[in-house]
């Protein structure tokens, strides 16, 4: 250290990184945040982020303090959507012009609230051969190719929730 840092006054920088937005039965990969200090090479580093993340917001703070006692943070907000907001976004994705594919949709959000997870991945397979049978006719095939994309990950989070 040289003179300057004898009496270190400068918190930590602190760069968490950007917001995480995942369905409900996906995992939050938390980035390292970026530290650094003008004195302290290696500050104290922390966070507050929950074992487990609730369905909503989670802001999540990390924080570093160096050897003089100076307390930098920064902050990213960690948002799970629940599966039945998931295929809300694919509705959305869809369009309301293709209401008679959405009647699906909706019956599979009405399990997940019932609580019937087996009976809503019956209806998101159903769903997907709906479009598969689409596919270059009402749907373009490069549309169809993003909503069976997203149909896996809904199941995938659907089986690991
Ligand atoms: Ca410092």
């Amino acid at each position: 250290m040289d003179g300057s840092c004898k009496d270190d006054t400068t918190s930590p920088e602190v760069i968490a990184g950007d917001d995480i937005v995942v369905f409900e039965g996906e995992a939050v990969v938390l980035p390292t945040p970026e530290v650094s200090d003008l004195c302290d090479p290696n500050p104290i580093q922390f966070d507050d982020a929950p074992a487990t993340f609730p369905v909503g917001e989670t802001l999540v703070t990390f924080s570093a303090l160096d050897a003089s006692w100076n307390l930098g943070e920064d902050t990213l907000l960690v948002t799970i959507l629940s599966n039945q907001e998931a295929i809300g976004l694919l509705a959305e994705f869809i369009g309301a012009e293709h209401h008679r594919l959405l009647v699906g949709l909706a019956a599979a959000v009405s399990s997940l609230d019932r609580g019937q997870p087996n009976t809503a991945l019956n209806q998101l397979g159903a769903f997907r051969n709906q479009i598969l049978a689409q596919s270059g006719k009402t749907i373009s095939p490069e549309g169809a190719a993003v909503i069976l994309a997203m149909i896996d990950r809904i199941e995938a989070s659907i089986l690991g929730s």
